[in-house]
């Protein structure tokens, strides 16, 4: 049934509460609600963006259609509501009124709907959508007529697409992996697309029936070059859109603009669009059930917040293209989220290691001195990088043979020690080397591999590259970008990689660069162009692609130094093809990352058949989690930087990348020893956890200095214990789609408080980390949410929740716990993952008020591709009145000879009078149980890959 005038009136409360107005109209007639009568103040409204060129007057604001409303905390320009500005349905709906309401138009294939709304096939109904004549022309080119969609796929999850009839728009070439469209049984939501014949969005929640989703707040705006939905929203809780650098996890609803764009800019603080695009947003409603919203889009585009509460989201291309992911849960968002864009993939067991890197170790010896540090200070490491110098001329696929001479040699050594290496590869490739100097370009050209001009508008001076389009990155002459749209590309660049490893033994790849970043673009000459050569630079023309009507908010925040799109990029104008069809760069700019990212996982999977690659990328989009790892980019060594890591690790494990960490110790600047050692202890609970800085800084891996290296000792040795269960989280993550780093809101979405913590993250379920980020600070808050809570090194009930205690944790402590009610697996550690793996396994068992704990491991080979989409290497924990069981349910070649030999049970009331492992008795030396923090430790010795049951009897008082 229609959504009715109920949920309206709530929509209207809203509105007075947060403006505080009174002078409201509802004019209600037979019980229907007049929309057209409403008096909205304008603030409630949606921003109108224009002009944008000198930042709007009032003169400029009425000019195209908007309404000037000046506030001194507010832009002062709006878009009329949608009862002027925007579309209307075409069709009539004779039922609308019988609904007691504004008009439900139903989505949804389920009947009442009128035939002219077009052909409705099972679970698709379309709408045909014309401009009025009455809304703001703020943009040339607003769109006349309209086709919308609802698709419908399941009970969580549906559709609207809205695309111009007649035209070919640009639609993201990303596949997605949708069901059929069908009409589902049940579904957690109504659509409704009409209002007193205006076209207005509305979604509403069938079990609440609260409105999740309302476009009536003005601002449908559909042209060439300009896209904008406005919604309220149902509660302050708005979480996700990336890549930013957030520096709280819910957003500041202040009329918050976020350009996405894919761009090589540092995080920082003034809201800059970063290396990656993530167009979807979470919100957590008030009852805690949650939903998210992605826009699929990879134009330049933006959000803006609103207090109302609201969001406007805009883009410059492409289509308006809505996925609604209906919950409830946020972990099942989540999961829902990555069944479309898909799921993440699990990592090779070693990359959950501790990783070093530097950028300028500038010679083998300054990098081997790195790893013995760490070596020599008991580190665990089993990842070492080499950056771009250790390039010969920063070419990719060469290394510099005076500086870095032996370093083959030295790779295949470490290697045999268990550590790891990977390689930094950039995707500009010199275009003017001599002939005979560098087979990696001769070959790109003779396979037409890179990104062009269009037809005939390559500069007359293009330097003999044809219709090539140069740039200039790293290497000291002229760059061409490689088309990674284009097949014969993704062959070039595998057989690069394939080749290369026959001389550097690599084990993995970083790929850098990849917005990609072009430097000085519209400038004079880039910032690194060599002396005395004749100034140049990649200079994009004018079009209306590279100067568009409305480029964003992009232009005006970070070190935009030509205010264009292509700023520190190539021209958006450019040509890219997949053989069939032709994409200009200003359409699939953002997507550059995500094609170089698939292109170097299938080169990996060719050098490693049969085993999971890992590929480190810069940019992102959604589905770069089904291949890639993901840092946060160029930090700085900040107290600041060091939290928003944090929440940079909580967006990207909303948008389906949970293999994400930050540059530990911070990339650029230089940290003290004490901003090191807590970054080192919060690093270490980063899925990626890398220490990494820049040219030119000093040496900050942790045994540089004494104390931080015993500090990372201590605490990664604490992470190698706990990998299986890490890995376990993973495999959850690749399986159902689950997060692997949690805010507490994903465990405890109706906690009020939890919603606002973004200084503590948990492991899964079971874990909770509560760093020390705070400049001298040797104790801190910490919030406990309900059930009980032990520190995972002393096994101690430390809180019973909700509660907030300030907890001491001097330079040496990082605060961890675990949470009753979860068994965690773990590995006795060593000094890397070939070692650790080897050792025997425990279990920590962390009893909730009923004595109950649950938990899994999955173990495999930790590398194996085969082994990744199969649930028969997952065990089973359970503990249960007293009888803890482990239910086997992999094969065993793979476990053969590793054993079980310690659990933990942490809430242990008793100590125990008999034990029984599988039915047989163990002897009263195989157990201990520790009065104070109530531990019972049990020692035994069981094969990994066997059943177990213990049953443990103790005098419980009945
Ligand atoms: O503009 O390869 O984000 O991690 O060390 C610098 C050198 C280029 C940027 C990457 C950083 C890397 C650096 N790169």
């Amino acid at each position: 049934m229609g959504v009715g005038g109920r949920s309206l009136k709530t929509r209207r409360r809203t509105i007075a509460t947060v403006f505080g107005l009174t002078a409201f109209v509802a004019v209600t007639v037979a019980g229907i609600l007049i929309h057209d009568t409403y008096v909205i103040p304008p603030h409630a409204n949606a921003t109108c963006p224009f002009p944008v060129k000198a930042g709007a007057n009032e003169s400029q604001c009425l000019q195209v259609g908007c309404i000037w409303a000046p506030r001194s905390d507010a832009p002062s320009c709006y878009f009329p509501s949608a009862s002027s500005h925007g579309y209307t349905i075409s069709d009539a709906f004779p039922d609308a009124g019988a609904e007691g309401g504004d008009g439900g138009t139903e989505g949804g294939g389920r009947g009442k709907k009128d035939a002219e709304a077009g052909k409705t096939s099972e679970g698709i109904t379309k709408y045909t959508l014309k401009l009025k004549p009455s809304s703001a022309q703020v943009v040339e080119n607003m769109k006349e007529t309209l086709q919308a969609e609802v698709i419908e796929y399941a009970d969580h999850l549906f559709r609207i697409k809205v695309t111009v009839p007649g035209e070919q728009r640009y639609e993201v070439p990303v596949p997605l992996d949708l069901p059929a469209p069908s009409s589902p049984p049940s579904p957690l939501y109504k659509v409704s697309l009409e209002q007193s014949g205006n076209f207005i969005i509305k979604v509403t929640r069938n079990d609440t029936n609260k409105v999740i989703f309302d476009t009536s707040i003005g601002g449908f705006t559909y042209a060439e070059q300009f896209l904008q939905v406005s919604t309220g929203l149902p509660s302050n809780n708005l979480y996700g859109l990336g890549e930013h650098a957030h520096e709280s996890f819910r957003h500041d609803l202040a009329y918050k603009t976020w350009p996405m764009f894919a761009r090589d800019q540092p995080p920082g603080s003034a809201g800059e669009n970063l290396y990656g695009v993530h167009p979807m947003y979470v919100v957590v409603e008030e009852d805690g059930s949650s939903h998210a919203v992605l826009w699929l889009n990879s134009n330049a585009m933006e959000a803006e917040t609103m207090p109302l509460p609201g969001l406007t989201l805009r883009s410059i291309g492409g289509i308006i293209d809505l996925f609604f992911f209906l919950g409830p849960s946020p972990e099942q968002v989540v999961a829902q989220y990555t069944s479309v864009i898909g799921r993440p993939f699990l990592p090779p067991y070693w990359s959950l290691g501790f990783q070093l890197c530097r950028y300028g170790y500038n010679s083998l010896e300054n990098l081997t001195s790195a790893v013995s540090r760490t070596r020599r200070h008991g580190i665990p490491q089993d990842v070492q990088y080499a950056d771009i110098d250790h390039m010969d001329r920063r070419l990719d696929f060469t290394y510099d043979k005076e500086n870095f001479a032996g370093l083959p040699e030295y790779i295949r050594q470490v290697k045999s020690d268990g550590l790891r290496f990977i390689i930094i590869l950039d995707p500009a490739i010199n275009a003017e080397l001599p002939a005979g100097e560098y087979p990696v370009h001769e070959a790109g050209i003779a396979n037409d591999v890179y990104i062009t001009w269009p037809e005939g508008q390559a500069p007359d001076e293009n330097f003999g590259a044809g219709d090539v389009m140069l740039g200039y990155v790293w290497p000291d002459n002229r760059t061409a970008f490689p088309d990674f749209f284009r097949e014969k590309t993704k062959e070039w660049w595998k057989e690069q990689i394939v080749d290369f490893h026959k001389i550097l033994e690599f084990d993995g790849l970083w790929i850098d660069m990849n917005e990609p970043a072009n430097f000085g673009t519209n400038l004079d000459k880039p910032w690194n162009w060599p002396e005395g050569q004749d100034p140049w630079s990649l200079k994009c023309p004018e079009n209306k692609w590279d100067s568009p009507p409305y480029p964003t908010m992009m232009i005006r925040v970070g070190d935009n130094q030509s205010k264009k799109i292509s700023d520190h990029t190539i021209c958006m104008s450019g040509n890219q093809t997949d053989g069939t069809k032709t994409y200009l760069h200003y359409d699939v700019h953002s997507l550059y990352g995500l094609t170089e990212t698939i292109a170097t996982y299938n080169g990996l999977t060719e050098v490693f058949p049969n085993k999971r690659p890992v590929v480190l990328s810069r940019s992102t989009f959604p589905g770069s989690g089904k291949y890639a790892v993901h840092w946060l980019g160029d930090n700085a060594a900040d107290w600041k930087q060091m939290h928003m890591s944090i929440i940079g690790m909580f967006d990207f494990n909303m948008f389906g990348l949970p293999m994400v960490g930050a540059d530990v110790c911070g990339f650029f600047n230089e940290p003290d020893l004490e901003m090191c050692a807590r970054w080192m202890q919060v690093g270490a609970f980063y899925p990626f956890s890398r220490n990494h800085n820049t040219m030119g800084t000093a040496d900050q891996d942790p045994g540089i200095w004494p104390e931080v290296g015993e500090i990372s000792r201590e605490v990664l040795t604490l992470r190698y214990k706990y990998l299986p269960f890490l890995y376990s989280l993973f495999h959850k993550s690749h399986m159902h789609g689950n997060s692997v780093i949690r805010p507490l809101l994903n465990e405890f979405p109706a906690d009020v408080p939890a919603r606002d913590v973004d200084d503590q993250f948990l492991w899964g379920s079971g874990l909770m980390v509560a760093p020390v980020i705070t400049q001298g600070a040797t104790s801190r808050e910490v919030y406990f949410p309900q059930g009980l809570w032990y520190d995972l090194v002393y096994a101690k009930l430390v809180a019973t929740g909700p509660t907030t205690q300030t907890v001491s944790a001097p330079l040496e402590i990082i605060p961890v716990y675990v949470r009753g009610g979860y068994i965690l697996p773990y590995q006795v550690p060593a000094l890397n993952t070939v070692e650790s793996r080897k050792n025997p396994f425990g279990l920590t068992v962390a009893l909730d008020e009923l004595m109950i704990a649950l938990g899994e491991i999955f173990w495999d080979d930790g590398e194996a591709l085969e082994h990744v989409m199969s649930e028969s290497y997952m065990s089973k924990l359970a503990y249960y009145q007293e009888e803890l069981t482990m239910t086997v349910m992999h094969g065993q070649d793979v476990v053969a000879g590793i054993n079980l030999e310690t659990i933990d049970i942490l809430g242990f009331p008793k100590d125990a009078q008999r034990i029984s492992v599988n039915g047989a008795d163990i002897t009263s030396s195989s157990w201990q149980y520790d009065a104070d923090a109530r531990l019972l430790s049990i020692y035994i010795s069981v094969p990994l890959a066997d059943d177990l049951n213990i049953k443990i009897y103790y005098d419980n008082g009945l």
